[in-house]
């Protein structure tokens, strides 16, 4: 047969929670190419940096594919066998207690849900938490203490629909992008549409912001409790909502009545003009979203923090209509998912609550599992601590990188070290968390996975499976129920396929429901095979009443509470708990950059995604910076009570004075020291058990660096040095270090580190400490290093393009030496990804050829035509350098 099969898959992107839906070019076996799909609801055909390069992360480098133990390859028989028999040896001298499962938001639903079942109803305890404990289990917790049940009320269409969208806390442009993009689009539709972002620092979110509330952090309390105060002083409470659907705005209105405009001001450090735009923009406008993300969750009093939102909307009648409620937009691609089967170590399955009798007995029937958990778990930062103590004596991680991720890295480092058994399923090999596993189960990943994921907007969609497991690798549905029936649980594990699982967890949301909970699926029971490959995306509830599902929830005005009403919560505003000190003066700030996914597993192998920013760094105010003696590009140490981490200095007007902002990305992997978690206490909140992420107690202070280097090679480079950050470049790799002492000899400190052979040629002017080292064969360049004394003014990534010279000599190297790059070689930073558009081309093009709009340099240039990732950094450069072209 000649003929190639070309074919078409329809999957689900594997990164945020915006649940895009992508297709997938089959070539010959080969995935070939990706596309939005444009009848997916989620994205109508768009997707974001992340989304479109999900086939360069995707190739096999890098995999974990065989099951090991102490680092020896065995059979799947002996490392189930091994991992079951340990498990049950832990559980018969200690206590169902003793053990753990740590999961993910990226696992998809079926694992999820027999994870769950294993624990909960076989092992008999509710020792599995998840990740998102780290990411939204506030607000969780605020809606259930709101609406009696975990309901997110809204949809994406309501982002279209309103008129003032307030976007608290959440960084969209870059962590959702294409939901942002449909607000820009929306916005564009309907000029009218105010936007107003509530944010410590200027993000590339605030670009879109008609008002940005640069709020001194942690106090979003005083702030929604003064729009409280407000809407009530002012009349604009709607009484009618209020009093058939809701109950206890007395006791809220109690604690708000302090918070006047005056006072609001005062403690957010905003004026009181900002403040009032904010109220009036929200009260008066016909509808409001508030859409809301980590600035709330990660924090001390996160769940207040959205109830105090949910509050607000419950007063003002704004919820459960078109472009109306409080919006929780969920970081992960199967969060959602998660929450559903109860992933959570105080939830149980299908929405169901662990310490309740009823709930309990229930589920236990329905799975005739011989226990069931009847008190909470550990919850991810407690079962940590609880390893370290010895309570927990083996745990089992599953698709999360704890080691980098949760707060108080050390100590999480030290319980990994003293736990008898960790045993971690992951699809890539060298992880941090890895280094500590005892047995390692090499899990399938994106495009061979096969079952459901659930959206933000509770949208249930199918991630396909399109190639076949490589290796020994196993989905981690079936690495579960093998290891649960090898523990002896032969019953209730018998699954053959993801949708017999999907199956069940459809009929479990219907069972004894009666319309008491809200998540239920039962319109999805019995589901074949054949239905379940063809599931188009539908949002949950799916029932007799909904069968093609329920875009919006409320609109009813019937809560789950028992008197169907929902609740006011009355909220105080308390400072975070990490409070700044004469020691540790700084406030530190974490979050997501463009580009990486969290610990960059998977993002941090792809050269076209670590182009945009490809090292570690600290935004710091100008006048913090000078004060310090530091500049762009210098390292600093920062560091607090419980650990420390060096990164680059970013001077950043738009930090607020004495706090800093680190991305959460960098890992041993890709950096010598820059595991921001290692500054973080183990603080949560007392409600939901999230820790507070985003706001540390530091200092910083310059790293008196002796050099500054950085170099590239066409083959992996060795880095030694106090400061490195590695990354894959379009010439191979490239590394940025810097360090302390003399190095004598530059030229043998590379051949020791470049790993290229050729002819080495150095070149040095001693004066001013300048090396340049360069490595070439057969007229083509393998390695370039640039060392100076001081850090360097400008970006210097370009060095990498040299290496697509056609033929490269000593005459090149002579012109390198005392050329200053022009344009075409030195790009500037990249701005975008997809057509590789540095900084450099983009200001000439602004400042040269006047282009003052992002439609006039896509022109030009292509940027921010293909995924508009970048947009917002293009409005951002055009704003800096064409103030005429802000209106
Ligand atoms: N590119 C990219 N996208 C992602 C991810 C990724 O790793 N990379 N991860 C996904 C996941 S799991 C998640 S959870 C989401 C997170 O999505 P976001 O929540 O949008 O992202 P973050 O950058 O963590 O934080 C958002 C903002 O909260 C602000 N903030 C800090 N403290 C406060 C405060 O006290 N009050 C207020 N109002 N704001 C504050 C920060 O300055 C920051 O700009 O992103 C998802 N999307
Ligand atoms: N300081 C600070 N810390 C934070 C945050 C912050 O804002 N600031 N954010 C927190 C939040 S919101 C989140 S969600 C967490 C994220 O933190 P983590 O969950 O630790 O981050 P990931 O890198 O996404 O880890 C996922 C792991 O699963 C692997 N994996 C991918 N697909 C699969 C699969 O199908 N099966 C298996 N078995 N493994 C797979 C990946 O290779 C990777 O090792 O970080 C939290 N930590
Ligand atoms: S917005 Fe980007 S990362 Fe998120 S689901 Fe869509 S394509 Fe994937
Ligand atoms: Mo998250």
């Amino acid at each position: 047969m000649n003929k190639k099969a070309v074919n078409l898959k329809q999957t689900t992107c594997p990164y945020c929670g915006v649940g895009c839906g992508i297709d997938v070019t089959v070539n010959d076996s080969k995935l070939t190419r990706v596309d939005g799909s444009s009848e997916h609801p989620a994205n109508f055909g768009r997707l974001c940096i992340k989304g479109s390069s999900v086939l360069e992360t995707n190739d096999l480098s890098g995999r974990l594919l065989q099951p090991m133990i102490a680092n020896a390859t065995v059979s799947w028989d002996e490392a189930t066998r091994h991992v079951a028999d340990k498990f049950n040896q832990t559980i018969a001298k200690y206590g169902a207690d003793s053990v753990a499962f740590y999961v993910s938001g990226q696992l998809l639903t079926e694992d999820y849900y027999v994870a769950n079942k294993l624990m909960k109803g076989y092992i008999g305890s509710a020792n599995i938490d998840t990740n998102s404990r780290l990411c939204m289990s506030s607000a969780v917790a605020a809606y259930k203490r709101a609406f009696g049940s975990d309901t997110v009320p809204c949809n994406y269409e309501d982002i279209e629909d309103t008129d003032c969208l307030v976007l608290l806390g959440s960084n969209a442009a870059w962590t959702h992008p294409v939901l942002f993009q449909r607000m820009e689009r929306a916005k564009q539709l309907n000029p009218n549409m105010k936007v107003v972002v509530i944010d410590p620092r200027k993000s590339a979110t605030t670009e879109l912001a008609d008002l940005h509330l640069a709020i001194k952090p942690g106090t979003d309390v005083a702030l929604l409790n003064g729009l409280l105060n407000y809407l009530f002083a002012n009349q604009l409470i709607d009484n009618e909502f209020v009093s058939l659907s809701t109950e206890g705005l007395e006791l809220a209105l109690e604690q708000s009545k302090l918070w006047t405009l005056e006072k609001v001001a005062q403690v957010c450090d905003i004026t009181v003009q900002e403040l009032e735009t904010y109220y009036k923009w929200f009260a008066h406008s016909p509808t409001a979203v508030t859409f809301y993300c980590m600035g709330v969750n990660q924090s001390s009093q996160g769940t207040d923090k959205a109830n105090a939102i949910i509050n607000c909307h419950l007063a003002a009648g704004k919820i459960g209509s078109a472009g109306n409620g409080p919006f929780s937009i969920t970081g992960q691609p199967n969060a959602m998912g998660g929450r559903e089967v109860g992933g959570l170590a105080n939830m149980l399955a299908a929405h169901m609550d662990i310490e309740n009798d009823k709930h309990t007995d229930l589920v236990q029937r329905f799975w005739q599992s011989p226990r069931i958990a009847k008190k909470a778990g550990a919850k991810a930062v407690d079962m940590f601590e609880k390893v370290k103590s010895g309570d927990i004596k083996a745990i089992w991680i599953m698709a999360t990188n704890p080691a980098v991720s949760l707060p108080n890295g050390n100590e999480v480092a030290k319980a990994l070290e003293a736990c008898p058994l960790v045993v971690v399923s992951d699809c890539v090999d060298n992880t941090d968390t890895m280094e500590w596993a005892d047995v390692r189960f090499p899990a399938t990943t994106w495009s061979e996975k096969n079952g459901t994921v659930t959206n933000s907007e509770r949208r249930i969609s199918r991630q396909r499976g399109i190639m076949p497991p490589p290796g020994q690798a196993k989905h981690d549905w079936q690495i579960i129920c093998d290891i649960a029936k090898a523990m002896g649980f032969n019953r209730g594990f018998n699954f053959t396929h993801p949708v017999d699982v999907f199956e069940e967890h459809a009929r479990l949301s219907g069972f004894e429901n009666n319309g008491q909970r809200d998540f239920d699926i039962s319109g999805l029971a019995g589901i074949n095979q054949t239905q379940y490959d063809k599931l188009r995306p539908i949002q949950w509830p799916v029932t007799k009443d909904y069968p093609l599902g329920r875009a919006r929830m409320f609109d009813d005005g019937r809560f789950f509470t028992a008197s169907k009403k929902a609740k006011f919560i009355g909220v105080e505003a308390k400072d975070p708990v990490q409070k700044t000190s004469e020691a540790y003066p700084f406030v530190c700030n974490t979050g997501r950059i463009r580009d990486q996914w969290h610990t960059m597993t998977r993002t941090g192998k792809a050269a076209k995604l670590t182009a945009h920013i490809s090292e570690p760094f600290v935004a710091i105010h100008p006048d913090d910076a000078s004060a310090l003696e530091l500049v762009d590009g210098a390292i600093a140490r920062v560091f607090s009570e419980t650990g420390e981490s060096l990164v680059k200095v970013k001077v950043d007007s738009g930090q607020r004075k004495k706090e800093l902002f680190i991305p959460m990305h960098w890992n041993k992997q890709f950096a010598a020291n820059a595991n921001i978690n290692r500054l973080f206490a183990s603080v949560v909140d007392p409600v939901s058990g999230q820790p507070e992420l985003k706001h540390a107690a530091v200092n910083i202070e310059a790293y008196p660096a002796d050099y500054y280097g950085f170099m590239v090679g066409k083959n992996p480079l060795f880095v030694d040095s106090d400061y490195w950050a590695k990354s894959p470049n379009a010439a191979g790799f490239s590394a940025s270090f810097s360090g302390q002492g003399d190095i004598q000899d530059w030229l043998d400190w590379c051949q020791q580190r470049a790993n290229s052979e050729g002819e080495w040629i150095r070149v040095e002017n001693l004066h001013n400490k300048e090396f340049r080292i360069f490595c070439y064969q057969e007229n083509e360049l393998q390695f370039v290093c640039y060392v100076q004394a001081s850090p360097f003014a400008q970006d210097i990534s370009w060095l990498s393009e040299m290496f697509a010279l056609e033929s490269f000599g000593r005459e090149e190297i002579k012109a390198l030496i005392t050329a200053i790059p022009t344009p075409e070689v030195s790009k500037g930073r990249q701005i975008c990804s997809c057509f590789k558009v540095g900084e450099k081309q983009i200001i000439e093009a602004i400042v040269d050829y006047g282009d003052d709009s992002v439609d006039k340099l896509g022109q030009r240039l292509k940027c921010g035509t293909n995924c508009g990732s970048c947009k917002t950094d293009l409005s951002g450069l055009i704003k800096q350098h064409c103030p005429a072209a802000v209106a």
